[in-house]
């Protein structure tokens, strides 16, 4: 097992469309576990391998409180959506910064589970939310792509200048 790096908005990898997942073989699975274990200690409630800098199109999610819930979604589709729900969400590359979106309240999604096998299943709640979130990281996409230029604009100055002060630091000390 092991904790992976996690990209950082405006880290340009974080615009990379990726590809479909061909075999789900062990490789695979040893690459969830430690997207799994990578979320966990996050803390975070999803993490789509983009965000890892691998460029497969594979995401994980738990949304339970007692982190027993886990889910793993390779080359998703999103079959229905319905509804409107607005959540205040966060991401593990926009570290500190939180801002309501507007996603689908249910969505049916089909989908490969670890063993490889075609799965549909219907979501709802912060859990639909998620993976809508994750699945866009998939294309590439930010859910600062949702605000506007200016809120995007000022996220972007902080963590970057959040980013120079850790650099800084880490020069001093080391
Ligand atoms: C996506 O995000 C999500 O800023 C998953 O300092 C979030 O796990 C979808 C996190 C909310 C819907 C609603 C964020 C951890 C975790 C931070 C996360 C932070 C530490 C974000
Ligand atoms: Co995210």
């Amino acid at each position: 097992m092991a904790i992976l790096k996690i990209l950082e908005f405006p880290d340009p990898r974080l615009r990379t469309r990726a590809s479909p997942v061909e075999n789900v073989d062990d490789e695979l699975r040893q690459l969830i576990d430690d997207m799994f274990e990578t979320m966990y200690q996050a803390p975070g409630i999803g993490l789509a391998a983009t965000q890892i800098d691998v460029h497969k199109r594979l995401l994980v999610a738990d949304v339970s409180s007692e982190r027993n819930d886990p889910h793993v979604l390779i080359n998703p589709t999103i079959l229905q959506k319905d509804g409107v729900a607005v959540t205040e969400e966060g991401c593990l590359s926009v570290p500190g910064f939180y801002e309501e979106v507007e996603r689908a309240e249910h969505i049916r999604v089909r989908y490969l589970d670890r063993d490889g096998e075609t799965c549909e299943s219907d979501f709802e709640g912060l859990l639909a939310v998620c993976v809508q979130h994750e699945m866009d990281h998939l294309e590439g996409k930010l859910f600062v792509d949702y605000l506007s230029e200016t809120k995007r604009q000022r996220i972007r100055k902080r963590l970057e200048k959040e980013r120079k002060e850790r650099r800084l630091q880490t020069a001093v000390a080391g």
